[in-house]
């Protein structure tokens, strides 16, 4: 099935697959709606189209990512690692050997092709045009999310801006401060794309905003690329169908014809504003900073334009399903630079940076430290704050299986790794902001070459005693229908292991 083409047909699609409920009380965007979400994302409950929000004509659209279930409609896939397999096929790509090979490599690579975006001459985000003094952010129906929150936020923005140097795309997902009805502030973490666009500019750098996307391309918003990737191509090849711009109608920036809403505008050189506090994904109110300023030339939307947005706090929240989507689409990029790593997770009570749980091949002494240094050294894992290292057989995302290799595998003398380096930009804990310690943990078997004595064999039971007793079951007289268990510890029945229903 082919994914959504914008986010009415998403929304047309949650609805037939009983994923979407209409509220038609009138709610305030000022905490309530985050208070019924809150709720309903727990429960793994649908995603809600809120259609009356208090002083807004805009319908406002949220936990659309919410569950596992959703996140598969919107790839058209049945379980995530399918997106993974595809990016997979063509990282993995060899020089064909036979005429089919060549034929099938040719699809390959016309999928990499049909993947650059597309410039169309109209969209229906331009059906209404809002310019001057008609621009008011005020009529959306922004919302403040938490109570330590100063303002409303905009947070589920696509922000596309371009590289000064060689006019490189760059689209990010940074939230967005309300100060008035055509300013806000732009938060752009240190680390991310859009900040560098920014400090590369001399002056003014032109920014636009897409809100109410397709889910894939809101998703790729959200996706750590290398720098001079355009996160719009990665959407067209997840789609299977390049994402369609539009010229801006006051910015030299294309942007998505099929979004709802598009704020146009830009933002100045060292033209601050003291952003947040704000309630985030760290479970924790990040302190006041100064951010860029965003002044809004235009308004364009869609008629009836629908708003989109997402709560964050403490996990698990909405957006645990964008980070375990991408801890399972870049699975295969990870590979291709460690192809030692046979898998990995970041739990969602880490949010995503705190911890990494990886899973190696191990083929030489020290090999699990040489993992961990690699990991700190890669793209945006490089702010991972502890790494977990277990041997290829553990299940890295049974997090009970992966507590008793720490305890059992690991002489925290010899085996715990402590290093510093730098830290995500909303991470409190660190004496400085941006850099402090790193943990490693090496749960794996060690060899003596390691310094350990013999190491002891794992408990497993033989199979043809397993096999026996398969066959004898019935005669036992046990009223349970138990299958036989492997020889591995765990299987939690925890909620966070349903996030990957493994
Ligand atoms: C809901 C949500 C909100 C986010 N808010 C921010 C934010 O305010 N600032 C930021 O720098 N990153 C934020 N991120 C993470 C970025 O979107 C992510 O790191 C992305 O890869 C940045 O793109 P870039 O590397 O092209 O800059 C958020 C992610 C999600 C899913
Ligand atoms: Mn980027």
């Amino acid at each position: 099935m082919a994914p959504p083409a914008d986010l009415r047909s998403w929304i047309a699609l949650l609805e037939r697959e009983g994923e979407l409920v209409r509220v038609g009380a009138e709610v305030d965007a000022d905490l309530e709606i985050t208070e019924i979400n809150d709720r309903v994302v727990k429960a793994g409950g649908p995603a809600l189209l809120f259609e009356k929000v208090k002083g807004s004509a805009h319908p406002l659209l949220i936990n659309q990512f919410g569950t596992e279930r959703r996140m598969c409609l919107a790839f058209g896939v049945d379980r995530l690692d399918d997106v993974a397999q595809k990016l997979e096929d063509v990282l993995e790509m060899q020089p064909p050997q036979g005429l089919v090979e060549k034929v099938k490599g040719l699809q390959k690579l016309k999928s990499i092709a049909d993947s650059l975006p597309k410039r169309v001459r109209s969209g229906p985000c331009q059906d209404v045009v809002l310019t001057g003094d008609d621009v008011d952010l005020d009529r959306l129906p922004i919302q403040r999310c938490w109570p330590g929150d100063p303002a409303p936020f905009i947070t589920l923005p696509a922000v596309i801006t371009h590289d000064p140097r060689n006019g490189v795309r760059n689209v990010g997902m940074y939230r967005m401060q309300k100060v008035d009805r055509r300013t806000t502030y732009m938060h752009w973490q240190i680390h991310k794309d859009g900040r560098a666009d920014y400090l590369l500019a001399d002056g003014r750098l032109e920014v636009a905003v897409a809100l109410g996307l397709d889910p894939i391309s809101a998703y790729s918003a959200s996706a750590p690329l290398p720098k001079h990737i355009d996160e719009f191509m990665l959407a067209g090849f997840l789609r299977g169908e390049p994402v369609e711009l539009v010229r801006g109608k006051t910015v030299t920036i294309d942007v998505p014809a099929n979004a709802e809403i598009v704020l146009e505008g830009y933002i100045e050189r060292d033209d601050l504003g003291l952003e947040g506090p704000f309630g985030d994904h760290t479970g924790y109110y990040t302190a006041a900073e100064p951010f860029p300023v965003f002044h809004v030339t235009a308004v364009t939307m869609r008629h009836d334009a629908i708003y989109p947005s997402i709560v964050v706090g403490k996990p698990p929240q909405e957006d645990a399903w964008l980070g375990k989507a991408t801890e399972r689409i870049f699975l295969p990029a990870v590979r291709m630079t460690v192809p030692e790593i046979v898998d990995f997770d970041l739990p969602v009570a880490g949010a995503f940076h705190n911890c990494c749980i990886v899973s190696i091949r191990k083929a030489f002494p020290g090999h699990a430290k040489k993992v961990m240094h690699a990991i700190w050294g890669l793209g945006m894992l490089s702010l991972t704050k502890s790494i977990v290292v277990v041997d290829e057989h553990v299940d890295v995302h049974d997090y009970e299986q992966v507590f008793f290799y720490v305890g059992a595998n690991v002489d925290p003398k010899r085996d715990v790794v402590l290093t510093e380096g730098p830290l995500d930009h909303l991470d409190h804990a660190p004496s400085l902001q941006f850099i402090g310690g790193k943990l490693g943990i090496d749960a794996t078997a060690k060899s003596p070459a390691e310094g350990a004595r013999e190491w002891p064999s794992e408990i497993e039971m033989s199979p043809e005693v397993k096999e026996l007793v398969s066959q004898r079951w019935g005669e036992y007289g046990i009223a349970l229908d138990l299958a036989p268990r492997d020889g591995s510890i765990g299987h939690s029945s925890r909620p966070l292991r349903h996030l990957l229903r493994r």
